[in-house]
């Protein structure tokens, strides 16, 4: 039976794979943490630890009282609020992901840990994007993203640790917000369609990045941690995405399920620029075949359970 310690659980991704992970593997055998509490369900419904991931003694502590055998390592700043901030985001991210990896080596855990297409950039072919290309970001997120997936490597070819890792697109999802990325307009449309029917988009016409629904995102993770080893060419990271759109086409389809909705632009010009340094479109046929990778949600399909459920929530 495993015994998954998890970082970063109250974000974006751990608010949701914690209570999945719960669900498959058992309440008591995944050991939540993060930096602050809430009256969350991942805090209620099972382990729950105070972790900063920058204290490496701390992070050994915890994983070693539960006798963790798998690190999913998921706490990170995400790459507008790195780009403000980045000599917090090269401590956070960069300090955080060698403890982890250290706690997954001296234990013999397995580990994940997301990258992201932000360890694209602009020298990057930017249509079909393959598994294997130019890294050359721009941004520290991205900086720290192919570090991260660098370092993931050398773990596993050095001292044997199970790295795994995907390089996420933009997830969406109505339980927790993301906060701080740059694909987040595609999040907040959907808040503001339910809530006042209209939206300015901080991404400006004519940007296309991938993005993914949550249950694909969590599927993902769970079929990568459970794949053949012997099977995997790539570990760290998997190129993966469900669709990729334009500010229009993800309002387009908004109106078609709530016809009054509108949307206009209002730039920032900060997370533009990151976009514009990211892909429009990556391959994801290295996961395909490498461990079955695929997503069940389009478009249309995730706005419409999307809108129901943020509906639900707000109203
Ligand atoms: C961000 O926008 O920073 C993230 C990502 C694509 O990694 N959602």
């Amino acid at each position: 039976m495993k015994k998954i310690l998890i970082t970063g659980a109250l974000g974006q991704i751990g608010s949701e794979l914690v209570m999945k992970a719960r669900d498959i593997y058992g309440e008591d055998n995944v050991i939540a943490t993060d930096i602050r509490k809430t009256d969350s369900p991942v805090v209620q419904s099972g382990p729950f630890e105070i972790l900063d991931v920058t204290d490496a003694q701390a992070m050994a502590g915890i994983a070693k009282k539960y006798n963790a055998d798998t690190v999913v390592h998921l706490a990170a700043l995400l790459s507008a609020t790195a780009e403000a901030k980045p000599l917090l985001a090269w401590n956070l991210n960069m300090g955080g992901l060698v403890n982890a990896l250290e706690v997954a080596r001296e234990l013999n855990c397995q580990f994940f840990t997301p990258s992201s297409i932000g360890a694209f950039g602009p020298s990057t072919p930017k249509d079909q994007t393959p598994q294997d290309t130019i890294q050359r970001p721009t941004t520290m997120y991205g900086v720290n993203k192919v570090s991260g997936e660098l370092l993931c490597d050398y773990y596993y070819h050095k001292f044997g640790v199970d790295t795994r890792g995907l390089r996420f697109p933009g997830l969406i999802s109505y339980v927790a917000p993301p906060g701080g990325g740059t694909t987040d307009y595609a999040v907040e449309i959907y808040y503001e369609a339910v809530r006042k029917g209209r939206y300015t988009s901080f991404i400006d016409a004519g940007t296309y990045m991938d993005m993914m629904y949550m249950p694909d995102a969590l599927n993902a993770i769970i079929n990568l941690m459970e794949a053949d080893p012997a099977k995997l060419v790539h570990r760290n990271s998997f190129n993966v995405s469900a669709m990729s759109f334009e500010p229009e086409q993800i309002a387009a389809a908004i109106k078609k399920q709530m016809p009054s909705f509108t949307m206009d632009y209002d730039v920032d010009p900060v997370r533009q620029a990151i976009a514009d340094s990211w892909p429009n479109v990556i391959d994801s046929s290295a996961a395909i075949a490498e461990w079955g990778f695929k997503a069940d949600y389009d478009l249309d399909k995730m706005t419409a359970d999307m809108l129901l459920k943020l509906n639900d929530k707000l109203n």
